[in-house]
């Protein structure tokens, strides 16, 4: 049998918010390396919070959002963040139920891209969309694995406390 990911958030939803709130202030973490973000989808709920911690390189976190002057691949009504990270670590937290598609302003061009999905998702919502010819094609590449991780609900690294719950 195959849970459809809709299904599953829902019931995980329902009988996790009250544990969740005792697992500490972040749901998730994104570690930042070298040209990469690891792992690249990770799954929480409206209102957590995910800390992006560096490990190496000049980055930024950067909401795919038309508010920062790129490509819009987020929720339209979620509040765009763009922030430099160079040591130490972001809380960001995520208050817009939706695929959350974020960048690296600083490696665009070597694809270095991440999902924050929070809650349930529509499979027409941008955070979701073909990846947009105008970008990178590396960029292209990564978006495009990134699709296929969260329709197929599972992380690829496998990663522990990334995954649905
Ligand atoms: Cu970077």
């Amino acid at each position: 049998m195959r849970f459809t990911r809709r299904s599953f958030i829902a019931a995980a939803t329902s009988g996790m918010v009250a544990l969740a709130g005792c697992l500490g202030d972040d749901e998730a973490t994104i570690s930042l390396l070298a040209s990469s973000f690891d792992p690249r989808v990770v799954w929480i709920g409206v209102g957590e919070t995910v800390l992006f911690e560096h490990e190496s390189g000049a980055h930024t976190v950067t909401l795919f959002h038309e508010d920062n002057d790129v490509i819009q691949r987020s929720p339209v009504t979620a509040t765009a963040f763009d922030e430099e990270i160079n040591s130490g670590s972001i809380d960001q937290p995520f208050d817009t139920e939706g695929i959350h598609g974020i960048f690296c302003r600083p490696h665009e061009q070597a694809g270095m891209a991440c999902a924050v999905v929070v809650g349930d998702y529509d499979d027409e919502e941008p955070g979701l969309a073909t990846p947009q010819e105008e970008l990178p094609g590396a960029m292209q590449d990564t978006l495009a694995s990134i699709n296929r991780e969260i329709l197929e609900g599972e992380p690829a690294n496998g990663g522990g406390g990334t995954g649905p719950y």
